[in-house]
């Protein structure tokens, strides 16, 4: 099984060094041509539980792929396509260009695993390719890129993935999509990671941006680490708030939500109490932040539903304002 990752950020360097200590072949598309020099030169290196690992990565930058005829493999042969394509970099990279090499990648047999924070993006590539070779994977993993070619696991967590389209949509063969699934699951499991298969990873999805569209914000406007959200009443009440208008959303889209959604936001305070959102690391670094595809596509989603949100729209237009003015950043 041939697997390549787009996008060597904090997850997909890590996904990647995991799945190559096990000897998957896998290549990784780099964000630069120096990132793909230093992850040849110097190879992958995956710092877990105190310990070094040196993986052995072909990488390539976009722009190799792009030009790319095949994929090069671990003994530098033609690999041809990928079986999986997991796709990890950040939704406001998705370009076309990119979107469009995602699918040429994937070709006719292949599938996208994608690992976004938010939604939209599944729509963008479906224009690209067929929509039930899409999946989706939602991970509690945690992890701290460390330069360009070393990662670090910072904290183990649960993958759930699944197909992007619910149950009963799907006009590919059940058995072929089964099998190609638990292929890539059992590459996962063998690498470390403790992964679930879903088939209703649109609730999964939501349930996640609920949580997002509260914390990213607020963390990034607030100049505060994840732990410290909860420790005021004002904060509590503004947490309260937009998941209020969040899960309101939800409902009358008829996506069903898991659980006590409160209480798991305050979990995810609690165990990832020492990160800086990722929306606090793009404002601070003079970055774009991922707002448009957490609270901007709550908004979009309550807008076609007839609902006001006013705290989402606030905090919306709040961060939009403290994001650098000026051209989006390219791939
Ligand atoms: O997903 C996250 C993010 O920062 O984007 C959380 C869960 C809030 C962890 O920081």
């Amino acid at each position: 099984m041939k697997i390549v990752c787009v996008g060597a950020g904090s997850i997909g360097l890590l996904v990647t060094a995991k799945l190559a200590r096990t000897g998957a072949d896998i290549a990784l598309v780099a964000h630069s041509a120096e990132q793909a020099d230093a992850l040849n030169g110097g190879g992958l290196i995956l710092s877990e539980s105190g310990e070094e690992t040196v993986c052995d990565v072909p990488a390539l930058s976009f722009e190799e792929l792009e030009t790319a005829q095949a994929l090069p493999d671990r003994n530098g042969d033609d690999g041809g396509g990928a079986d999986w394509v997991l796709l990890t970099v950040k939704q406001k990279h998705l370009t076309e260009r990119l979107l469009q090499a995602v699918s040429r990648l994937a070709g006719e047999k292949g599938r996208v695993l994608c690992f976004q924070n938010g939604i939209g993006h599944v729509e963008r590539l479906a224009a690209h390719m067929p929509p039930d070779a899409i999946y989706l994977a939602v991970t509690t993993e945690g992890a701290k890129r460390l330069s360009g070619n070393r990662v670090a696991h910072t904290g183990e967590g649960i993958t759930r993935i699944g197909p992007a389209l619910d149950a009963g949509n799907s006009s590919f063969s059940p058995q072929n999509a089964e099998f190609a699934q638990k292929m890539l699951e059992n590459a996962l499991q063998e690498a470390g990671f403790r992964t679930f298969l879903s088939n209703q990873m649109r609730e999964v999805v939501w349930n996640k941006l609920l949580l997002n569209a509260v914390i990213n914000p607020l963390t990034a406007l607030l100049r505060i680490r994840n732990g410290e959200l909860p420790e005021t009443n004002i904060r509590r009440g503004l947490m309260r708030g937009l998941l209020d208008e969040g899960i309101a959303v939800a409902n009358a889209a008829g996506i069903a939500t898991r659980g006590d959604l409160w209480e798991q936001l305050l979990d995810l305070c609690a165990r990832t109490a020492a990160n800086s959102s990722s929306m606090l690391q793009d404002l601070s670094g003079g970055r774009m932040t991922e707002i448009d595809w957490i609270n901007g596509a709550i908004l979009e989603n309550a807008s076609r539903l007839q609902l006001s949100l006013p705290l989402h729209e606030t905090i919306y237009r709040l961060v939009k304002a403290a994001e650098p003015s000026g051209t989006p950043e390219e791939h």
